[in-house]
């Protein structure tokens, strides 16, 4: 696997945690071939969730809504992006993606259906504010009312991420993430939702996978604003978002006194590739920067270790205090579960291509490999099949992921804010058109079955998301990738619920897994 395909496919992934791995545990559904460290047919089969578990389904605004130019909307970086030529698979953009704008009411209708009692959505910052910072744009914050008003409605609850990575191009011409007074616009906007949709939003997000887009937007610049600037851009891009975390909580909180503010980290639970004690010490860095360097610094008021020499507050633009501006104590604690990562120590040797020397995830390529500052080298294993998207898939990973958070944050209450896998599958003419998706089922079950059993052993979980409702606008993959437990045909919007989200559905009814 070459650099940029490990980095397509660590967008689902991002950090790791200390873990035993476990044996291989017999077969994981009665239709489908066992994965080697998988959860046994007879686990599967008494798996049970408790009742008033929240099932959801989760997207994202860029990836579903299109109404890119409409009622007043300003331009974000992914529409600059995507409207440049070579930038995305096939010249996709999202300027119609689902048009989940306009058809809303049929996506809430077919998500009762289903029996959902969660959504999660994003919302578009310059839907709501076209410049970034001062002015509102009210058609933009109707639209979100409605969308509130209308899924309360269908008994299903409102989950709602402030930032899913459609920042106002506006504000990446003032420095993006990177210009620390992102931090205070961030604010600004949170408490703009906040104040006008708090009374029927309780349950806030800030953003979504902030390792993924600043590492990827800052760093290596293989999203948008295409910034290849090093670990020196990405730290800084993250501490202003570590800033504007704990600045958002607290504009949350005194615009609406109902607010429960969350989190929707990328994760990875990784696995050390030998027993060595300088294997373990990378994986305690891969999981302090790629899992935990959000999330500790908001309960904690400090970074993780996650640097293999000093932490580098310098090169973030860390300023005394900011600890204070950092500490905020999350109400619960969302995470994604996609797959995992082997981790090994990286050494001390420095790259020896010639090539920058940044990277806190690792391909394979132990040349371009090296950073001075986290030295570990992280691999995706293909131990367990692999999606069409390449990732592989291991369910055990779920529980290992579910039981550390719990251990290390003291049973909090959890959120699984998105889990799931992208099949190709399409609407079979001679089958009614239906779409024939076990794959996907036979991704979700054991998953499903692994953290029911975290939930019996303790963990604290009330709700999982399944990537996604439908299938969407997969990023610089455009649309040839489909993530949906809904099929969308992009030449008419028709939506056709696959086999996986009509099984999800009745999973949501009956609280149990083999149906
Ligand atoms: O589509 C993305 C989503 O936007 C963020 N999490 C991973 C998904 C699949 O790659």
């Amino acid at each position: 696997m070459d650099r940029r395909q490990f980095l397509k496919n660590s967008l689902a992934t991002a950090g790791g945690a200390l873990l035993a791995s476990r044996g291989v545990a017999g077969a994981v559904s009665p239709n489908q071939e066992q994965i080697p460290g998988g959860i046994s047919a007879a686990e599967i089969a008494s798996a049970r969730f408790p009742s008033g578990f929240l099932w959801g389904m989760a997207t994202a605004s860029y990836q579903v809504e299109g109404a890119w130019n409409l009622d007043g909307k300003g331009e974000s970086i992914w529409d600059r992006f995507s409207h440049t030529v070579g930038k995305v698979k096939g010249g996709a953009t999202g300027d119609v993606a689902c048009d989940q704008y306009h058809l809303y009411p049929q996506d809430i209708a077919l998500m009762k259906s289903l029996n959902l009692k969660s959504y999660r959505f994003s919302i578009s910052w310059p839907r709501i504010q076209p410049a970034g910072t001062g002015a509102v744009n009210q058609k933009g914050l109707d639209h979100y009312s409605r969308l509130a008003d209308a899924l309360l409605a269908a008994g299903i609850r409102p989950f709602c991420t402030l930032y899913h990575w459609d920042l106002p191009q506006a504000l990446e011409d003032r420095g993006g993430w990177p210009n620390r007074d992102l931090a205070g616009f961030f604010a600004d906007y949170a408490g703009i939702l906040a104040k006008h949709l708090g009374d029927r939003i309780t349950v806030w997000a800030p953003f979504n996978m902030p390792w993924t887009f600043t590492y990827f937007g800052y760093g290596i610049g293989i999203h948008p604003p295409c910034k290849a600037g090093g670990y020196g851009e990405f730290l800084k891009a993250a501490h202003t978002v570590n800033l504007a975390q704990g600045e958002s909580f607290r504009a949350i909180k005194a615009a609406s006194s109902q607010a429960t503010v969350g989190s929707a980290y990328g994760m990875a639970p990784a696995y050390p590739k030998t027993d060595s004690e300088a294997d373990r010490a990378a994986v305690a860095r891969y999981n302090a920067m790629n899992n935990d360097y959000f999330l500790r610094t908001a309960i904690y008021g400090e970074y993780p270790k996650a640097f293999a020499g000093e932490t580098p507050f310098e090169l973030m633009g860390f300023k005394p205090g900011d600890e204070k501006i950092m500490k905020v104590p999350l109400d619960w604690i969302g995470f994604h579960y996609y797959t995992r990562r082997i981790v090994s120590d990286a050494g001390d040797s420095a790259a020896s291509n010639g090539q920058a020397t940044f990277g806190t995830e690792i391909e394979n390529d132990q040349s371009a490999g090296r950073d001075p500052y986290t030295r570990f080298h992280a691999e995706m294993p293909t131990e367990g099949p692999l999606t069409d998207a390449g990732l592989e898939v291991w369910p055990r990973g779920v529980y290992d992921l579910v039981m550390q958070i719990t251990r290390e944050y003291n049973r909090p209450i959890i959120e699984i804010t998105e889990s799931g896998c992208s099949y190709l599958d399409t609407p079979y003419e001679k089958e009614n058109g239906r779409v024939p998706d076990t794959r996907r089922i036979d991704f979700f079950r054991p998953h499903l079955a692994e953290l029911a059993r975290a939930i019996k052993d303790g963990a604290n979980v009330r709700a999982y998301h399944a990537w996604s409702l439908l299938d969407n606008f997969e990023w610089a993959d455009g649309y040839s990738q489909r993530y949906g437990l809904t099929y969308v045909d992009f030449r008419d919007q028709k939506r056709t619920v696959k086999d996986s989200g009509l099984w999800y559905g009745r999973v949501a009814a009956a609280n149990e897994l083999n149906l």
